[in-house]
């Protein structure tokens, strides 16, 4: 057969079907993970992304299960460790759309270290956080979001812990796209994540999600519509000329003003803050002449490595 007569490879256009897996969804009823893993394909789809080429990383809990929800390539990693696997793949294959999706425990308890580090980096990788105060997987113990005394089923007494305010922790390491949502408005959730996914950087979306099982007082939809409201319309987080850091240190300095202004009983939702076309870690690496391993030679036609390793095992050996 000729190269003429070989059918062309037709991708079929996207749709919320085609996303859909053969897993079985074991979160409980009323759970706003079941909100965050629809608004997610819907993203997808509005945001035209090739199902091939999409990645779904999570860490350990009840919201990261979601990848085996999905049907695009995925990997559920360890505690803790989602964000080092999603930079990873993302830099030996910068054609891929990374997201991660972990809880709040994952990312910024156990996986703090990781969450501030990656501000540093900047990687083109997108980061949504279940945040649901506690750790639900592990029968609800409070989390590093959880306010100070609040009493939640999996702790005796109300909490002793003030809590992070991980979207300010996020500005100020350096991510380039700081948001919030909620589980259980589908619409805000859905624009947010295209936002998310359209912008090139490191972008972290918050999305406050109901446990109706461990931490039902206070992420039940009625509670996130009476506490959670949008940005003012007047509120402008989006940086407009991305070389002029005075503009960028004004729009960051905006963004935690408003964050500390906010109270356990009054949240923002919306973009907090947008620096669009900053440097990422993929940039930098160009401005290297680093190639990324994708794009590298490692193998003859016949599948044989081209990679000489004779000189580091002479530099290894004793
Ligand atoms: C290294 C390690 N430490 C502890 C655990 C136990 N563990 C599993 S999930 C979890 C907490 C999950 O909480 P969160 O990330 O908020 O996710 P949620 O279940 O609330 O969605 C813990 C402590 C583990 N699996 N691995
Ligand atoms: S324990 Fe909470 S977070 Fe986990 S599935 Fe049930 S409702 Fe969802
Ligand atoms: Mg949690």
């Amino acid at each position: 057969m000729n190269e003429k007569n070989i059918a062309p490879v037709v991708t079929p256009p996207l749709t919320l079907a085609s996303l859909t897996s053969d897993a079985i969804n074991d979160w409980c009823p009323g759970c706003a993970d079941s909100g965050i893993v629809l608004a997610l394909k819907n993203a997808i789809v509005a945001a035209g992304l090739d199902l091939k080429k999409t990645v779904s990383i999570s860490g350990i809990g009840c919201s990261s299960k979601l990848p085996h929800l999905v049907n695009v390539n995925g990997v559920h990693t360890l505690h803790g460790r989602p964000i080092p696997f999603a930079e990873g793949i993302k830099l030996a294959n910068p054609e891929l759309t990374v997201i991660i999706d972990s809880g709040d425990g994952d990312t910024y308890g156990i996986g703090a270290g990781h969450f501030v580090s990656a501000g540093r980096r900047n990687v083109n990788i997108k980061l949504f956080v279940h945040n649901n105060g506690v750790y639900a997987l592990t029968k609800g113990q409070a989390s590093p979001t959880l306010p100070e005394g609040r009493k939640v089923k999996g702790i005796p007494e109300p909490n002793i812990n003030g809590a992070l305010s991980p979207l300010a922790i996020a500005i100020l390491a350096g991510y380039t796209f700081v948001g919030r949502t909620q589980g259980y408005n589908l619409k805000e959730q859905t624009d947010l994540m295209v936002k998310a996914i359209k912008h090139k950087g490191l972008a972290l979306l918050d999305i406050q999600q109901g446990c109706p099982t461990y931490n039902p007082e206070f992420t039940n939809a009625a509670w996130f519509s009476q506490h959670l409201h949008p940005l003012p319309s007047d509120y402008n987080g989006v940086v407009s000329n991305p070389t002029d850091m005075d503009e960028v240190n004004k729009k960051k300095l905006q963004a935690i003003n408003t964050l500390l202004n906010e109270t356990t009983e009054s949240l923002n939702t919306g973009v907090f803050f947008q620096w669009e076309n900053a440097d990422t870690f993929e940039d930098r690496l160009i401005k290297r002449g680093i190639k990324p391993p994708l794009t590298q030679v490692i193998s003859d036609k016949d599948g044989k490595s081209t990679i000489d390793l004779s000189k580091v095992f002479e530099e290894l050996s004793v």
